[in-house]
């Protein structure tokens, strides 16, 4: 409709419409809408004042069998609340996006600014402590994501996963309760090939996983133990396509969700301060700035831009050519935005040419 409307009156109409549709806005979220401690022995389910994050290798309690990650922190921001949503995925293009959460525990456990692969997993520790790890969100057993907002009763029962409270204490870990492993309401994903797999049993399943982030400290030495309110900023690799797929479809609908977690030991195996791991404030601790907060740069891209540079030219046409024939949600080609790649995408390129 829009996109008529701006072709029958392209002459007079050409650099107000390309204002209107092209461009990208910048949306700063100083908390997080929903932030939980994705654990199994959690009783507290949404509305604990800190999380810690760390893995079960090597952990052997009789009778159970936890994930690989075991726990998890779950922290999701309604976009919906500043950015448009609802045009369509392959409207959206994220070109920035960064998460910072602080540390809550005094000298708890190593600074690792690196991505340790697989094989450290599987022997032991390399030596310099495990990385802070930033990834996408999957959901079983019909849970889904919607708007946070614990006054619409709709929206704090299922299907939606909610954040709990004291009368209403938010959804168990898991369909059971139980705490054994590929149970998990909610899991952490690296969306790979744009399938939300569950990658917390990466070490189990042998998974090369990539996060979306590693998690960052200023000023502060590989190695060294991390000090209490240290903030550790993750920016997402929005070049990734498994990463700009996620955040494409977390603009479209408004509300992303992320996870948090590290393959930091347990504290009862060990490890300077408080514990091995790492634990982070979540917005129950009631004092601005210390829970997640989120930075997060979104372009619109107009109608017919089938290569996603923000403007309608002969190079989409060439996209278009080169890409025919194929299919996918936010695929390259696709002008229309109709999920695949054929002459109606040549017809909205010329449509909208020079948006
Ligand atoms: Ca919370
Ligand atoms: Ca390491
Ligand atoms: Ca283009
Ligand atoms: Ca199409």
């Amino acid at each position: 409709m829009r996109a008529s409307m701006c072709l029958s009156a392209m002459a007079l109409m050409a650099s107000v419409c390309s204002s209107a549709l092209a461009g990208g806005a910048t949306y700063s979220f100083a908390e997080p809408s929903i932030d939980r401690w994705m654990n199994p022995f959690n009783p507290t389910r949404g509305y604990r004042s800190t999380a810690s994050t760390f893995g079960s290798i090597g952990v052997n309690i009789p009778g159970f069998n936890f994930d690989d990650r075991y726990s998890q922190l779950l922290v999701g921001f309604d976009l919906l609340t500043q950015a448009p949503a609802g045009l369509g995925v392959c409207r959206y293009k994220v070109t920035a996006a960064r998460v910072t959460l602080t540390v809550s525990e005094d000298l708890a456990f190593k600074y690792d600014p690196t991505f340790d692969i697989l094989s450290t997993y599987t022997t032991a520790d390399d030596g310099d402590g495990r990385p802070m790890e930033l990834f996408g969100v999957g959901y079983r057993n019909g849970w889904t994501s919607c708007r946070i907002d614990p006054s619409n009763a709709a929206l704090s029962a299922f299907p939606c996963f909610y954040e709990g409270n004291a009368a209403n204490p938010g959804p168990a870990f898991s369909a059971t309760g139980q705490p054994n492993e590929d149970l998990r309401n909610v899991f952490a994903s690296d969306n790979a090939g744009g399938v939300l797999r569950d990658v917390s049993n990466f070490v189990r399943d042998g998974l090369r996983v990539t996060p979306f982030a590693i998690g960052r400290i200023q000023g502060l030495a590989s190695g060294a133990l991390v000090p209490v309110d240290t903030d550790v900023t993750f920016d997402l690799d929005v070049e990734n396509p498994d990463v700009q797929m996620y955040l494409k479809r977390a603009a479209d609908t408004g509300l992303l969700r992320l996870m948090v977690a590290s393959m930091h030991p347990a504290s009862s195996q060990g490890g300077s301060g408080s514990g091995a791991f790492a634990t982070f404030y979540c917005k129950e601790i009631g004092i601005p700035g210390l829970a997640a907060r989120l930075t997060i740069t979104i372009d619109i891209l107009p109608v017919g831009d089938a290569n996603g540079d923000g403007s309608v030219t002969f190079g989409d046409i060439t996209t278009v050519l080169a890409n025919f024939g194929t299919s996918g949600e936010g695929i390259p080609g696709d002008a229309d935005c109709n999920g695949t790649v054929a002459f109606a995408d040549v017809t909205a390129v010329l449509a909208n040419f020079g948006n």
